[in-house]
């Protein structure tokens, strides 16, 4: 099993487990370093899908009173091997743990979780480093290229982000991030990069800058997946460039920076009551987090309370939060065409929930199918139905298109699933279009199919009953996550492998451009075009 860095959240884990031992469970035994070993893994593997606390959320709660029935032997196995449910085998599917390894996990499953240690303002301080202060950058860029059809590539193993100019295909830079960075933003003026790793660690790049250089960074926390920047210009004042907000795992909480140096401003706890059954939830972690483009407020989802809270980040002392009741298990979502609706997957509950940022209420709730997973999803004008904001399934070989603006005002269409469209596998990951394109690309990247993860399904828009086409792009890795170009004339895929490559493609003949092969490409997943993201267009 490789170990992987990540130097301080070990220790602080280590410090935690210290006192706890190995054999406070008498029937299972686990030395003191099989114990950290297993410790870490879970939190590298686990942690996302079952909850620090291992008392579940998008996978079932592994706390010893249902695991110890089960038993080391059954336990190994399914880690092993994977689930019906959609757990991959992380041993004979993703390859990444040996029958020993699972062993050990399966054993840690049997023993108390621990609670890993709060992470309070002082720790995030101390944490804070600014590179490069904010009258110390330029004015304008430092060099000619053209910055704003820049793809900054997340090098997931690598803990990296490549930033690839999207004009020559050329990688121009590689900064260090967090432990597996999850997702990146930029600030509304385009010039800054945000990234979030995994282990909480935000950093700052300055694309302007000549090297571009990373010049900000900050540790918010233990466990984090999301990151957003404030775009809010208008009557309520400027707020571009100028705060950002980390979405915690852990302490479930969301953090709020300064937009320029990451200076940490004020933590809010998420820990609170579920929308339905108001039971009191220890751990209830941030998802997705977009800023409103029409208000100086942050869209930020909750997982296990099911509550989506709309921030005014106007006046941080005073803290306006909007809370809206919508469902449990919310995870990733995006703007609908018109930005003033907010879709996301509550996807446990196979639904897609939308949230009105003007009236700042529920607006919906839409059964897709099983998992819904859109990442930031598709818009766009289905010629019989009119807008339809798209979802592919983790759970079924389905992309939902639900109905944002019904063609010819038909209200019976609003929020409907209006289609449903076939693709070549489940473990549906992500969507994507642009306005420019006739074009829809949908991975399958966790289907348990080889070809299927290895292949994209491309819908033409303009004919929605037509047979897609399925384009096999690798023979090997798995092929995730579609972005455009700026022009939207191109479209670029991960193969997501040790060594991986970027495949280009020309959205409009649906052929291969180009191959982007750099050996610094190591894991490639998600990439985030610099234009297209900071005004979201998807
Ligand atoms: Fe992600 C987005 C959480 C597994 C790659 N992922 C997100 C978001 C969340 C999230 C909350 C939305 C951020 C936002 O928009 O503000 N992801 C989680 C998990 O909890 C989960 C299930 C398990 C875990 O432990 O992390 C998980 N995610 C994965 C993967 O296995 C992927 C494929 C590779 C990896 O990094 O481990 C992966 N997630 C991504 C990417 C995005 C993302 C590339 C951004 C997509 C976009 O276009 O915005």
């Amino acid at each position: 099993m490789k170990k992987l860095g990540f130097v301080l959240l070990v220790s602080i884990f280590i410090f935690a487990i210290m006192d706890i031992g190995v054999a406070q469970n008498t029937e299972v035994q686990l030395s003191k370093k099989e114990y950290q070993s297993a410790n870490w893994e879970y939190f590298n593997r686990c942690g996302g899908c079952h909850g620090m606390l291992r008392k579940g959320a998008t996978g079932p709660a592994l706390t010893p009173d249902k695991m110890k029935p089960i038993g080391t032997e059954k336990l190994t196995k399914t880690i092993f091997d994977g689930t019906e449910g959609g757990m991959p085998g992380w041993g004979a599917g993703v390859n990444v743990y040996t029958m020993e390894d699972a062993r050990r996990l399966a054993k840690y499953i049997q023993m108390e979780p621990v609670t890993p240690p709060e992470f309070n303002m002082k720790d995030i301080k101390a944490t804070w480093k600014l590179q490069v202060p904010a009258d110390k950058r330029p004015t304008k860029p430092m060099h000619n290229r053209n910055w704003e059809n820049f793809f900054a590539v997340i090098l997931r193993d690598a803990g990296k982000i490549a930033i690839i100019d999207g004009d020559t295909k050329e990688v121009v830079s590689v900064q260090d991030s967090g432990f597996a960075v999850h997702t990146l933003r930029y600030s509304k003026s385009g010039r800054y990069l945000y990234t979030i790793g995994r282990d909480a660690k935000a950093t700052l790049v300055d694309l302007w800058m000549d090297p571009i250089q990373t010049i900000a960074e900050v540790k918010t926390g233990l466990d984090a997946r999301s990151i957003e920047s404030s775009k809010y210009k208008g009557r309520k004042g400027d707020y571009i460039d100028k705060l950002a907000v980390v979405g915690n795992y852990w302490p479930p909480s969301y953090v709020i920076l300064d937009g320029l140096t990451l200076e940490p401003l004020k933590i809010v706890s998420t820990r609170s009551y579920t929308y339905d059954t108001q039971e009191y939830h220890i751990e209830p972690r941030v998802a997705s987090i977009v800023a409103s483009h029409s208000d100086p407020e942050w869209v930020i989802n909750v997982k296990e309370t099911g509550l989506i809270l709309l921030v005014d980040y106007s006046d941080i002392k005073n803290l306006k939060v909007t809370q809206i009741e919508s469902e449990r298990f919310l995870h990733d979502g995006g703007w609908d065409k018109s930005k003033r609706y907010f879709l996301v997957a509550a996807n446990m509950r196979d639904k897609i929930v939308a949230v009105d940022t003007k009236t700042k209420k529920l607006a919906a709730i839409v059964e897709t199918g099983v998992k819904p997973h859109p990442g930031r999803g598709a818009n766009f004008k289905d010629p019989e139905y009119g807008w339809v904001y798209a979802t592919p399934h983790l759970g079924e070989a389905a992309v939902a298109l639900v109905c944002t603006k019904p063609k010819g005002g038909n209200a019976e269409n609003l929020w409907k699933v209006v289609r449903k469209l076939k693709v070549a596998g489940d473990g549906g990951l992500f969507v994507k279009t642009h306005p420019k394109s006739r074009h829809l690309w949908v991975d399958h990247t966790l289907s348990k199919d080889v070809d299927a993860q290895r292949s994209v399904t491309v819908y033409d828009i303009k004919n929605l009953g037509a047979e897609p086409k399925i384009l096999k792009l690798a023979d090997r890795g798995r092929i995730v996550h579609m972005e455009y170009n700026k022009d939207g004339d191109e479209v670029w895929i991960s193969v997501w492998d040790k060594q991986g490559e970027i495949i280009v493609f020309d959205d409009k003949t649906l052929t291969e451009k180009a191959r982007i092969n750099d050996q610094r490409l190591v894991t490639p997943t998600g990439k985030f075009n610099v234009y297209n993201t900071r005004l979201d267009i998807y």
